[in-house]
């Protein structure tokens, strides 16, 4: 008897070691899988396959670990930096991601805007095709990303305050599809830059106030493009400054918790109980994670080699969230080099098909388009020889976009408006 209850305990440890330890390599390839998909989508706007990009590279480790604790029925409010735990949270695909890079105006393609906002500005469906609510208390919620930087901060504050609601409001109790009895927490990002804006003071001082379940999480890579800290946060510390706002006993207020955005274990511990006590008492909390990285700047339009210095830069490549992550799996015995080298080799192959059939299918209808354009123009050829340059010159593009269409087509209805042969031109351009 007593034999088999150690071989019991025995056995349940090293299934929960098993467990452990796929859990951190599952973290370790979705952390990498966003860093090359960062790594490709700079390269696709500088060799001029989209027109902008802003990446989530140096942010993954934290983000992972953020990830761990995003349950059903909560809602992120979050910016531009999040791709990492929208991957984690199975809210976002590298494809979608690229679609949305591509600006790919086809709604399965980029479910998040339809090609309409800027890469990375993540959204989820609250409603169905018909306007009704979906069952938002079942599944994980991201609200969609705006430009303004802190424009994120008052709409985390109603999301949260809306969890509160619910709990308190017995009238609501009913609504089980949007409310488990208000045990969901709002995860709101933001940059440490962006903490210096009016939104996110008013936030925090209304969290504190109103007492509900919030969770800040400062991304502090040091910089807001191009500025250092030192010169538009006091103290150069967000969570110093935000010292007064401590929530004591017997006192509201908020709690607050310095975290290092390279260690996994230790973001992972602090974050499991504090995000716990969030959902259970609706104390709001931020989490200042320092010591982030950008390893490719700022976005596609800079190069932080103008603005970090030598000593900067070479602590960022020490520092990296993804090389710390991996000397610390291989310090603590979850697995080795060989095994971590495969995961960094499926990402690559992981970001690399994800690109190209988010390109494939980007592309693919502006390519018909062409195709219809060349054969609309042919009875055009003959009024004027400058029409089959424009038809030529739109085929031979390799990357044709919708514009260089529509603008061939603009030049020739220009050319021929009266002909009858035009007419098929002008229908094109309005469907
Ligand atoms: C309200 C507002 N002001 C300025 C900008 C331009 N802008 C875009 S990103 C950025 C820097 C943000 O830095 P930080 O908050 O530290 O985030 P990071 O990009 O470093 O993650 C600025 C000033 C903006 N988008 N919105
Ligand atoms: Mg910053």
């Amino acid at each position: 008897m007593e034999t088999n209850n150690s071989n019991d305990a025995a056995m349940q440890e090293k299934l929960s070691f098993e467990n452990f330890r796929n859990e951190v390599l599952k973290d370790y390839r979705f952390a990498c899988e966003s860093r090359e998909t960062s790594l490709l989508g700079r390269k696709e706007v500088l060799t001029g396959k989209a027109k902008f990009g802003i990446f989530g590279d140096g942010k993954e480790v934290a983000q992972v670990a953020a990830a761990k604790f995003f349950k059903p029925g909560d809602f992120r409010s979050g910016y531009y930096r999040d791709q990492t735990f929208m991957f984690a949270n199975g809210l976002a695909t590298i494809e979608q991601f690229f679609a949305q890079l591509y600006a790919d105006p086809d709604i399965a393609n980029d479910p998040f805007s339809a090609g309409r906002q800027m890469n990375a500005h993540f959204a989820t469906k609250m409603v169905d095709e018909n306007g009704d609510w979906l069952n938002l208390a079942g599944i994980k919620n991201s609200s969609s990303d705006i430009a303004p930087t802190g424009g994120q901060m008052p709409r985390a504050l109603g999301l949260a305050f809306a969890s509160k609601a619910f709990r308190k409001i017995k009238a609501t109790h009913h609504l089980t599809n949007l409310s488990n009895n208000g045990n969901e927490v709002c995860f709101c990002t933001i940059g440490d830059a962006s903490t210096s804006e009016g939104h996110f003071w008013e936030t925090i001082n209304a969290a504190g106030v109103l007492q509900v379940p919030l969770a800040v999480f400062v991304w502090d890579d040091g910089y807001g493009i191009s500025v250092p800290k030192k010169y538009q946060t006091t103290k150069a510390s967000i969570s110093d400054a935000l010292k007064g706002f401590q929530k004591k006993e017997g006192t509201n207020g908020i709690d607050i918790y310095k975290l290092k955005g390279w260690d996994y274990a230790g973001m992972c511990e602090i974050l499991e109980p504090a995000i716990q006590k969030i959902r259970d008492t609706h104390t709001p909390a931020i989490f200042h994670v320092e010591e982030i990285t950008q390893p490719q700047g700022h976005s596609t339009s800079g190069s932080h080699e103008r603005y970090k210095n030598t000593e900067r830069l070479e602590w960022e490549k020490e520092w990296d969230c993804l090389k710390q992550m991996k000397e610390w799996i291989i310090a603590n015995a979850l697995a080795e080099e060989e095994e971590l080298k495969q995961i960094e080799d499926d990402a690559v192959q992981q970001a690399k098909e994800g690109k190209q059939k988010a390109w494939a299918k980007y592309i693919e209808p502006i390519r018909e388009l062409v195709a219809a354009t060349v054969d609309i123009l042919k009875p055009l050829e003959t009024l004027d020889p400058a029409v089959k340059k424009f038809s030529d010159e739109l085929t031979a593009l390799r990357e044709p976009a919708r514009r260089d269409v529509m603008k061939t087509l603009a030049t020739v209805l220009d050319m021929a408006a009266n002909e009858p042969a035009a007419v098929p031109v002008q229908n094109i351009m309005r469907s």
